[in-house]
């Protein structure tokens, strides 16, 4: 058996046309069913749904031998910033190129960024990327206060919570109906798709055809 790990919404939404390209058909509509392990057309592959957050963990650990995720998520998880990395078993062969976004600082507007960065005062930032902010803000030499959030990161500087936010943007409306505007551009996030190591080697060839089927996919956009 093949168990690959996905979220819902946007990330599962995305992955069917590569499964699709890897002859894999997912039975279920994630949205309807409340079941968390979906059963394809392929009896020998499965799909368990976790939280976007808890993909890396799932796949680290052999709760499922492959998963999708964003990149912001294994960062946070501790994957390394650039490049194709491996942690404790885990590892990313493939960049996807889909749920694609950007991590940014953003403040409300009107706030002095620039002044507050410049004058090495104290900003204090919103978000549930503690790691990538702290990273970012550390390599600039800014000294950050950082508060973790779960969600809704937008309503941080509208209530006086803090300063700034480091959060995803894709279109840019939600900062812009909420009187938010991008500061500082992080990095670009996309999906990537990562594979247990020990599953790997002993289930290497459905796990290789997979592998294969999604980048012949990509390759053929
Ligand atoms: O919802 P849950 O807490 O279970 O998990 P999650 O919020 O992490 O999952 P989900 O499905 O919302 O996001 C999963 C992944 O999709 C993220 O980890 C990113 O890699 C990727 N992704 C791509 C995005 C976006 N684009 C995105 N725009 N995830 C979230 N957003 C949010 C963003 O946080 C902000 O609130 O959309 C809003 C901004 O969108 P625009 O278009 O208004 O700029
Ligand atoms: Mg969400």
């Amino acid at each position: 058996m093949i168990t690959l790990a996905l979220s819902k919404g946007r990330i599962f939404e995305e992955t069917l046309p590569l499964l699709k390209a890897a002859g894999i058909q997912v039975l279920d509509d994630p949205e309807k069913t409340r079941k968390l392990i979906l059963t394809t057309n392929q009896p020998e592959v499965r799909v368990v749904l976790v939280r976007a957050t808890d993909v890396p963990t799932y796949v680290q650990y052999g709760g499922a031998d492959l998963g999708i995720t964003g990149k912001d998520t294994l960062i946070e998880h501790g994957m390394e910033w650039g490049g194709a990395a491996t942690i404790g078993g885990l590892y990313e062969p493939l960049d996807l190129q889909i749920a694609k976004c950007r991590i940014s600082v953003a403040v409300r507007e009107g706030f002095d960024y620039a002044a507050a960065v410049r004058q090495g005062g104290r900003l204090t930032v919103a978000t549930k990327y503690v790691a990538i902010a702290r990273e970012f803000f550390a390599t600039k030499g800014v000294h950050v206060d950082l508060i973790k959030l779960y969600g809704s990161m937008e309503l941080a500087p509208l209530t006086g919570l803090a300063d700034a936010i480091v959060d995803l943007v894709s279109t840019g409306n939600t900062l812009k109906a909420n009187h938010l505007v991008e500061v500082e551009h992080i990095m670009d996030i996309s999906s990537r798709l990562v594979v247990n190591q020990a599953a790997l080697k002993l289930k290497q060839a459905p796990i290789r055809r997979i592998i294969d089927a999604f980048s012949g996919a990509l390759a053929a956009q």
